[in-house]
């Protein structure tokens, strides 16, 4: 989404000078862009002139060239409509309710939600009381047990209200309570007395409307029912990777009063983030997302496995742990686009296709012996051939793996105990997996 602008600046900075045409042509392309996002017309067209006027008429602070300056301004011009601030996330004993439409993701999100709190280092359960779609309670109890979160339902009880008071009887040892309600196609008065009655019994702290990011600016028409319905906490806006309309969605919400909390970023469990405007503007213009690459090393990696790793023997099984570190972090391409590499683009399918290989090595790497692991030396062609076999892949696969791991190897030496290693050990990983691409 919005890869569009990123190009737009890239076009404006490849031009020798940044006068009023220049200016003008860069605001177009802005425009266009959003309007395709289903951003409302009249916010494209505020965002514009300002955007003018201040490339303009502002002085430009010293050091900064005229060009550094517009593209400042567009940053903050667009962080200013989105949002601004990054919003409070509590993280102590709460009861949470998902409302929403038809398939906006409300289920999806209940188990993501449960996943963050926990990972927060609080205790999660849920509760199913969507008792219109045939398998609702399944859906979420299969979802839950993925991530090992207790799941509440009753599919023959037909009374919501009913499950949920017994929900919350079930879980009251929780700290952290997410209840998933049924969906409509519209918010009918149906849909209304029920979220009323369920409302009332369960007293959430937060009420979470889940909107899929698809729908655009029909989503701040939706945040305003729902918010004078039952008074809405914030929004949850879903499907941020799949659909080019959520820059119309984010934007609406907005301007409808309503906080976007969380976005959701693909179906995974922990496809799920704080919605921080300034991050998502700075991905979105292509300068990269470090801190939250690093916040996201810093929940799969516990302290005292970092220190391990890097204090320790690095072998195989320390390259394992770091696969499998990655692999919990999200998906590379995700990885790659929260990283600045000063526009170095590395096609998608070359990251699908290491995504791959990293997932093979995995395997070949469960077919070689405890000792071999941790002394990797060990392995000679016969063992390589063995190792193929046992993993069903031909030996220059498993060589392959063992060049990756000596390369790795290598490196890790090279920043053992350094303070660069410690500040961003993924960071240097990358660079290394970097080096495997042809450029
Ligand atoms: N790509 C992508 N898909 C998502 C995301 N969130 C949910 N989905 C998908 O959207 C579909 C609907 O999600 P559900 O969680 O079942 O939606 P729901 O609101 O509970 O639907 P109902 O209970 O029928 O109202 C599923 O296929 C999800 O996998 C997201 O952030 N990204
Ligand atoms: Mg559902």
């Amino acid at each position: 989404m919005f890869n569009k602008i990123k190009d737009a600046l890239n076009k404006f900075a490849r031009l020798g000078v940044a006068d009023k045409n220049a200016v003008d042509e860069l605001v177009r392309d802005i425009q266009r862009t959003l309007i395709a996002s289903d951003v409302d017309v009249k916010l494209v067209f505020e965002l514009s002139k300002n955007i003018k006027e201040k490339a303009l008429d502002e002085k430009i602070p010293a050091g900064l060239t005229r060009r550094e300056h517009v593209v400042d301004i567009v940053y903050k011009e667009l962080v200013r409509f989105l949002g601004e601030k990054k919003p409070d996330i509590r993280l102590a004993k709460q009861k949470i309710l998902l409302l929403g439409l038809y398939g906006s993701g409300k289920t999806t999100t209940t188990a993501k939600l449960a996943k963050y709190f926990t990972k927060k280092g609080l205790s999660c359960g849920v509760i199913s009381c969507d008792v219109w779609r045939p398998a609702a309670y399944e859906q979420l109890k299969q979802l839950s047990e993925e991530i090992s979160i207790e799941a509440y339902g009753d599919p023959k009880e037909k009374d919501p209200v009913k499950i949920v008071k017994d929900g919350l009887e079930a879980l009251k040892a929780k700290e952290v309570i997410i209840v998933d309600s049924a969906g409509r196609s519209a918010l009918d008065n149906e849909l209304r007395q029920e979220l009323k009655k369920i409302n009332d019994i369960l007293k959430p702290d937060e009420k979470l409307l889940i909107l899929s990011g698809d729908i655009g600016q029909a989503a701040g028409t939706q945040a305003k029912e729902f918010n004078e319905l039952v008074g809405l906490s914030g929004v949850i806006i879903t499907k941020m990777d799949s659909s080019a309309k959520g820059g119309g969605a984010l934007s609406a919400c907005y301007a409808a009063g309503v906080k976007t909390k969380f976005i959701g970023t693909g179906e995974k469990p922990d496809d799920i983030e704080i919605y921080d405007p300034v991050k998502f503007v700075s991905r979105l213009l292509g300068m990269g997302d470090l801190e939250g690459l690093l916040e996201k090393a810093k929940e799969v990696m516990s302290p005292q496995k970092a220190e391990e790793l890097m204090s320790g023997e690095f072998n195989l099984n320390t390259f394992y742990d770091q696969i499998e570190s990655m692999n919990k972090m999200g998906s590379l391409n995700k990885i790659m686009d929260m990283l600045p590499l000063g526009g170095v683009k590395i096609p998608k399918h070359l990251l699908n296709e290491q995504q791959g290989k990293m997932g093979k090595w995995r395997i070949m790497m469960d077919s070689m012996t405890k000792e071999e692991k941790k002394k990797p030396e060990l392995i000679d062609s016969q063992r390589i051939e063995r190792i193929a076999k046992g993993a069903g892949v031909q030996p220059p696969d498993v060589k392959e793996l063992m060049k990756n791991y000596k390369q790795v190897s290598k490196m890790m030496k090279k920043f053992k105990g350094g303070k660069a290693f410690k500040r961003g050990p993924f960071k240097e990983m990358f660079k290394s997996l970097k080096g495997n691409f042809p450029e």
